[in-house]
């Protein structure tokens, strides 16, 4: 078990606040894209534990797990609190997802949010060399460059961002958002998952930053260039649709068809979260039934949502809502022998998921603001060729600029929502597939890797400057 990681020749570093270490089922869009990654370069990956103590133990953990290295830590109790589901949570995801109604805007978040990024920094000098290549994932580490740099580091550092950046006049409701810009303008290489994130960031720095433009990829920051890099994270899609056809899909397919009968299947499969438009989308459901009632006791609606954060108040009213909903729609559509929606609040197998979106003649993806969104690429790779069902997706999802033959919607657009969903359910067979191929062949070359070819591809801008 190697214990001083930093004597390994050059590497990928990835920091990422969890790691997928261990788990067995990995219920993040994050650590479902990276696992394959660094196993594949024999990679380090750092992160917290997931482990709460009293009293943190001082040193990292040191853990090997196929092909790859991962430096662990532990977080107290106050860590937790104020870092991951203060400020990263109450704080940056709301603001991230244009939800300045949910920011909790605590002075002493902030704070833990710097001890936490500091005390990353030290364990990437800890255990990274300046050879290696370290690429840092996602909101929980905005300052983490800055606090390298200022402990001496002098290698390559990028960062990864899987949720929007908002608008300008959003972001700068933060009361230290310019700190983070500060943060974020320590590292060579941003990248964005929509051009629309990249030009709102763009902007904010040219307005806050006094940043320039050296050309559509570069800004200038004083004497630093930094990339802003449009990265659209992809999936593994040969991988993800070789899994809708194993024996633990099919099996979880069998199961679920038990249930439906002849009904058809639409699904709804996220993390339960205010920015995957949940309420909407089951309000929508009822509008569908409200106006099409010859489709009663003919489909069924399946959402899978395991509860995350739930510990943070708003999530923990979304449940309850998502349970009021359930209840008064069963009420007002369902029959003796029909349940119109169903909601299941658990994770499933990457198997079994991809099974079930592979029965569905509707997948149904319809957040209010979504980085990416990697369901909508899983539902297109599971399905049958020969009889592919019809992704109804949110223009809100950044995935949305790279799929647009799927069925476009605007989420909270209860009644287009449903109509969008009527017209998946009779789409004619051949226009089916046309729609599917096209969307098939776009996951399948913009994906996992070409995603992480065209990130680190982007640090060659960064060096060759004029
Ligand atoms: P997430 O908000 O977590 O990720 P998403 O892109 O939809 O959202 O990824 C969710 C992942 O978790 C998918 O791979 C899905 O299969 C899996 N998952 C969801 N529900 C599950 C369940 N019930 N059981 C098992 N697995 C489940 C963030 C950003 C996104 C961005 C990703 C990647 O918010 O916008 O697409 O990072 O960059």
């Amino acid at each position: 078990m190697p214990e001083d990681l930093s004597s390994s020749s050059s590497r990928l570093v990835v920091v990422s606040n969890r790691t997928a270490f261990g788990s067995q089922t990995r219920a993040g869009g994050l650590a479902v894209a990276l696992w394959d990654t660094l196993s594949a370069s024999n990679g380090l990956w750092i992160g917290w534990s997931g482990k709460i103590y009293d009293v943190p133990r001082r040193r990292s953990q040191v853990v090997e797990e196929d092909g790859i290295s991962f430096a662990l830590a532990d977080m107290s109790k106050a860590d937790y609190d104020g870092f991951y589901l203060g400020y990263a949570n109450s704080v940056l995801w709301p603001v991230m997802h244009n939800r300045l109604d949910l920011a909790v805007f605590d002075s002493d978040y902030f704070t833990a949010y710097s001890v936490i990024n500091r005390r990353f920094a030290a364990l990437v000098a800890e255990h990274a060399h300046e050879d290696d290549l370290v690429w840092v994932q996602d909101y929980h580490f905005l300052l983490l460059a800055k606090y390298m740099k200022e402990d001496g580091w002098r290698g390559q550092c990028g960062f990864f961002l899987h949720v929007p950046f908002p608008a300008p006049e959003v972001f700068r409701s933060i009361p230290n958002h310019l700190d983070l810009a500060a943060g974020l303008c320590a590292y060579d290489v941003v990248g964005l998952q929509s051009r629309h994130d990249v030009a709102n960031l763009a902007r904010y720095l040219q307005e806050e930053m006094g940043a320039e433009r050296i050309d559509s990829d570069r800004l200038r920051i004083g004497d630093h260039v930094l990339v802003l890099r449009h990265c659209p994270i992809g999936i593994d899609a040969g991988g993800f649709s070789a899994a809708a056809t194993s024996a633990p899909a099919v099996q979880a397919s069998h199961r679920l068809e038990r249930f439906l009968g002849s009904r058809d299947l639409i699904i709804g499969v996220d993390r339960m979260d205010y920015s995957k438009g949940l309420p909407q989308r089951f309000e929508a459901m009822a509008t569908l039934f409200d106006k099409y009632p010859e489709l009663h006791g003919n489909i069924s609606f399946t959402q899978i949502a395991p509860p995350s954060r739930s510990v943070v108040e708003e999530y923990v009213l979304l449940r309850q809502q998502l349970d009021e909903l359930c209840g008064r729609i069963n009420g007002d559509y369902g029959d003796l022998d029909w349940i119109p929606i169903r909601y299941l609040a658990r994770g499933y197998d990457r198997e079994e998921l991809a099974g079930l979106y592979r029965l569905a003649r509707v997948g149904l993806v319809t957040p209010l603001q979504d980085g990416m969104n990697l369901v909508a690429k899983e539902y297109v790779a599971a399905q049958d060729p020969a009889n592919p069902g019809v992704l109804v997706l949110s223009q809100f999802a950044g995935a949305a600029d790279q799929m647009p033959e799927a069925l476009i919607i605007n989420p909270h657009d209860t009644e287009s929502v449903a109509d969008a969903v009527h017209a998946a359910l009779a789409m004619p067979l051949e226009e089916r597939q046309r729609r599917w191929q096209a969307l098939y062949k776009g996951i399948c070359t913009e994906d996992i890797n070409w995603w992480r070819e065209r990130f680190l591809a982007a640090f060659d801008m960064q060096v060759s400057q004029d």
